[in-house]
């Protein structure tokens, strides 16, 4: 484990660092069946257009995803994940050469084509344990990881999660997947972590891990939060619509931010980027 008196909140992607400043993560998601964007992006030139309107709203990094990870939803064969997402991150870097793309897969076969395709970056919902080959992958690529906890699936997560102490259980299960990381030669500056928000938890578990994010950022490495749009925001303010969760997504950004985290993987770039450029500023003294 890494000295817990120097949390670090940089992550260097080629020649690039990102962070400390907070780092915004625009969702791109080419699915059929996304919880926030049913049906948008399934179109390469489309995507695309849409990556570039995140990038021109500050995003940093597109997160590209080929299989919808909602409570209750089923896998996408692996060939229709690669036919999915590799058009899209090509024609995102023909346009727009120096964006940073991440690849949100747990299938090394998918990353592995991603990269190959331009990606930059993986993540990594199941933090290395769906596919016993993607530690190797990403060893080899000594590319940046996002290793994020989950309780369960996602077919079956949101059944009725259980933790004695949820915020001890997700910091123990990130500590336990760095090491494996570590073991298969992934370097700690390649290392970011996240809780997870919505994946096997309850309101009360996200509401616990945003309000205790330190312990989470304690363990030394980049945070990466996501609860862009989710469903216990929705709970909280009683908007229905998961693309109307803006606010109460901006309002659990700005908690994380100061409670540590640096990544912010969003849907709504631009609210997100104005927020969290007051909380910096706010924190700085500094413009
Ligand atoms: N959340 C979703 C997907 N990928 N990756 C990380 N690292 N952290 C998250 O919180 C996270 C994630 C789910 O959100 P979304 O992509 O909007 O929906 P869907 O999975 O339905 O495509």
């Amino acid at each position: 484990m890494r000295n817990k008196a120097e949390p670090r909140n940089t992550i260097g992607v080629g020649d690039r660092t990102l962070g400390p400043d907070p780092v915004l993560v625009g969702v791109l998601n080419v699915t059929p069946d996304s919880f926030s964007d049913v049906g948008n992006f399934f179109d390469p030139e489309k995507a695309a257009s849409y990556a570039a309107t995140m990038l021109n709203e500050g995003a940093q990094i597109i997160d590209v995803g080929g299989e919808s990870t909602r409570p209750g939803s089923d896998p996408v064969p692996p060939e229709e994940e690669i036919r999915r997402v590799v058009p899209v991150i090509r024609v995102i870097l023909t346009e727009r050469p120096s964006a940073i793309v991440s690849i949100d897969t747990y299938r090394a076969a998918t990353a592995g084509a991603a990269l190959e395709a331009g990606a930059r970056i993986v993540n990594d919902v199941t933090a290395l344990r769906a596919d016993p080959s993607m530690v190797e992958l990403v060893a080899t690529a000594r590319c940046p990881v996002v290793l994020m906890h989950m309780l369960g699936e996602p077919k079956t997560m949101q059944r009725d999660p259980r933790y004695d102490d949820v915020v001890r259980e997700v910091r123990d299960f990130l500590a336990r997947r760095t090491e494996h990381a570590f073991a298969a030669g992934i370097e700690p500056e390649n290392v970011i972590l996240d809780p997870g928000i919505g994946f096997g938890k309850t309101a009360e578990h996200n509401l616990l891990l945003l309000r205790r994010l330190e312990v989470l950022v304690a363990l030394g490495f980049p945070v990466l939060v996501g609860a862009s749009r989710k469903r216990f925001i929705g709970g909280i303010t009683g908007v229905e619509e998961a693309k109307d969760r803006v606010f109460g997504t901006v309002a659990a950004n700005v908690i994380a931010y100061e409670r540590g985290a640096t990544l912010f993987r969003v849907h709504d770039v631009g609210a997100n980027r104005e927020a969290l450029a007051v909380a910096q500023a706010v924190r700085s003294g500094a413009r």
